[in-house]
């Protein structure tokens, strides 16, 4: 029943965005994703990174089996305040892949660290597949670290499951281990 939690904080923060922006002063978001370059920690041939942000929700980034951790980040085209990053997990398959994934904010390529989720919340997202392959995963920074993030750079990373128990939905066992697919990654920022 613990594990409950995670998903539910990440519900309450989908849920209270409008009112979020309401108390904002109807600040309008718009995702820059699209306009940033994307890099990733392996590539497995062809599912390069810049297919997690070329605005295709049936086009996916995937890392390289074994290669550890999975990493996928996003140099934005301005620094800026980051106010919410949606992740659409792949479509065609594997939608567990999407667990035991933390995000981050940093002020530079390399840079320091702006925002950890789990470092913040206490948990990764997703941990151990407790959303069960879910679509889609979105993270409201304002709300989970109670003040505005920037930063430059978002890094999505997931940490290996080597015992595979996240209910996986395909047989390739290593892949499902260590793998970061990606569908598609939306950065909302607040319009200038
Ligand atoms: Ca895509």
């Amino acid at each position: 029943m613990m594990l409950r939690a995670p998903a539910l904080l990440l519900m309450l923060a989908s849920c209270t965005q409008e009112v979020q922006g309401l108390e904002e002063g109807q600040i309008e978001l718009v995702n820059v994703a699209p306009e940033g370059m994307a890099t990733q920690s392996s590539t497995l041939s062809p599912y390069v990174a810049d297919r997690a942000n070329d605005g295709d929700l049936d086009t996916f980034s995937h890392t390289r089996p074994g290669q550890t951790p999975a990493r996928w980040e996003l140099r934005l085209p301005q620094p800026g305040v980051v106010r919410r990053v949606v992740i659409h997990t792949r479509r065609s398959c594997c939608r567990d892949r999407s667990r035991d994934l933390n995000l981050v904010v940093l002020d530079a390529v390399g840079g320091a660290v702006q925002f950890d989720y789990a470092a913040i919340a206490g948990h990764l997202i997703n941990p151990g597949n407790v959303m069960m392959g879910p679509d889609m995963l979105s993270v409201d920074l304002w709300e989970v670290a109670g003040k505005a993030i920037r930063g430059a750079v978002v890094r999505i990373e997931r940490t290996p499951d080597p015992l595979d128990i996240g209910y996986p939905d395909s047989n390739d066992r290593e892949a499902n281990i260590s793998t970061l697919n990606l569908g598609e990654v939306e950065v909302w920022v607040p319009r200038l």
